[in-house]
Formats: structure tokens, sequence, C-alpha cells
């Protein structure tokens, strides 16, 4: 089990768009684990591969209750090839470190991609899983919660963020 280093805004690597994954082998395996690890230790309940420093287009997520038996998810290459309705559920990102804020997004939507097999697969999901869906494809294509904000929301926790990075490189 290997957990790997989150990469957290201004991290470059959360703006780049991610490249679709062209051959299914042992290494990429190797990177499904162990982000399907990472995620778990963090906790999260997804991850996108840019957050992990690897600009590919791969995601995990896993939307199960605590008491439940956990479900990893992989989808290789996603897309959302059918989106409806609206919804605003309050946010948080690994990436974007002690923010939280309500996002609005479409209620429903249908994605395609492929298994850890290379098997084509569409999922359709709601409410928390519609959301998580749309976040960790967002981070395939750069963009982040913040991206989906209020301008002055946006502005105020970069300054924080920047405050907080600042202190942590004086104190060490
Ligand atoms: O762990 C996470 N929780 C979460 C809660 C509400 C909406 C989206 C998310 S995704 C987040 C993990 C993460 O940053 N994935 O990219
Ligand atoms: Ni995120």
């Amino acid at each position: 089990m290997a957990v790997l280093n989150i990469c957290t805004y201004p991290d470059p690597v959360l703006k780049q768009k991610a490249l679709p994954i062209e051959k299914i082998d042992d290494a990429l395996q190797d990177l499904i684990r162990n982000m399907v690890d990472t995620m778990y230790q963090a906790p999260g309940i997804g991850l996108a591969a840019n957050q992990v420093g690897r600009p590919l287009r791969l995601i995990v997520f896993d939307v199960t209750p605590k008491d439940q038996p956990r479900n990893p998810r992989v989808l290789i290459n996603p897309e959302i090839v059918c989106a409806e309705g609206s919804q605003s559920l309050e946010e948080g990102c690994l990436s974007v470190p002690e923010f939280y804020s309500e996002v609005k997004r479409c209620s429903k939507v249908t994605v395609r991609g492929l298994d850890t097999q290379g098997n084509p697969v569409e999922l359709e999901g709601e409410g928390l899983l519609a959301v998580v869906l749309q976040h960790e494809i967002d981070h395939l294509d750069g963009i982040l919660m913040l991206d989906r904000i209020s301008p002055l929301k946006r502005a105020l926790y970069k300054k924080r963020r920047q405050k907080q990075l600042k202190s942590k490189d004086e104190t060490g």
C-alpha cells in the first residue's frame, strides 16, 4: 500500500488539462491502486490523477457511507455524455485545504469511460455521486472548485492561502 503526495493550490499541475490514457499497463494499475489508497487515507470520496501530480485522465471515487463496505470505483478517460438539472451542495477539495463552499452543479450526469480492464462502462449518478463525478472530471480539465464560486469568495481564499503558505515557509 502506498500513499501518494497530494498537490495543493496553487500547484500548476492542478491547472493542467490531463491527457487521455492510451495504454492500460502494469504501471497504470499501480497508479490506480496507489490513488485508491491515497483517497481512503486522506480521507476523501474522490481523487483525480492531477491531484497526485499525474496529468492523466483517470479518476477514483467511492461515495459509500462510512458504515458500509468500501466500493472503490475507477474510471479511465471519463466523459460526461449527459447532464441535467441543477443542485448546490457543500464541497471540499483535498487540493484546496481548509475551504468549503456550496457549488452549483448539474443534479444528474451520465458518464462514459473505461474500467481497469479497458472495458467500456457507462454510469449514471445523482446527488453526491453526480457532484463527485463532475468535481473529479473538472480536475482533469484543470478546473478547481475555486473556479466555480463567486470571484469575491475566490479572492478571499487566495489571500488566506497565500498567508498560510507564507507562515508555513517562515516557521519551516
Ligand atoms: O473528499 C472530497 N469530498 C467532496 C465533498 C463534496 C464534493 C466533492 C468532494 S471531492 C473531495 C476529494 C477531492 O478533492 N477530489 O478531487
Ligand atoms: Ni478535488
